[in-house]
């Protein structure tokens, strides 16, 4: 799929924005999110745009699992996977999605209720 010139993501993936990427390969990027709400706070995001994951079908499966697979790496490269970490996906406007281009948050060095806010 083409990147998404109002994507701010997109943007990112294509270096035309600033972030701090900690991991990235052919599929994924990760890089800090910019208003943590943890100590650990990093984003998962497929190299291509991808809304939500309403939109995900069957092409995306491969980069759905990489995505998880990434968030167990940056876990243990963060020293969080000892205490535990929570790994969330917002999808649509009641959920919180407020960046449309599908990603995970991993999120750790801090207590987590459930059920969420
Ligand atoms: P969500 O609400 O689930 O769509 O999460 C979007 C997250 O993206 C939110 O935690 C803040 C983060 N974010 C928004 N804009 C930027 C940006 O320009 N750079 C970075 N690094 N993170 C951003």
């Amino acid at each position: 799929m083409t990147p998404n010139r109002q994507c701010i993501f997109c943007q990112i993936l294509a270096g035309k924005m600033p972030a701090r990427v900690v991991y990235e390969d052919d599929a994924v990027l990760a890089f800090e999110d910019i208003r943590p709400q943890a100590p650990v706070h990093i984003l998962i995001i497929p190299r291509h745009h991808l809304a939500s994951l309403s939109e995900a079908s069957k092409k995306d499966e491969a980069v759905l699992g990489r995505m998880l697979l990434v968030a167990s790496e940056v876990a243990r490269d963060r020293n969080i996977e000892a205490q535990g970490y929570r790994v969330v996906a917002n999808n649509g406007s009641l959920a919180g999605q407020s960046v449309d281009h599908f990603h995970l948050h991993v999120l750790g060095g801090r207590l987590f209720h459930w059920p969420p806010g």
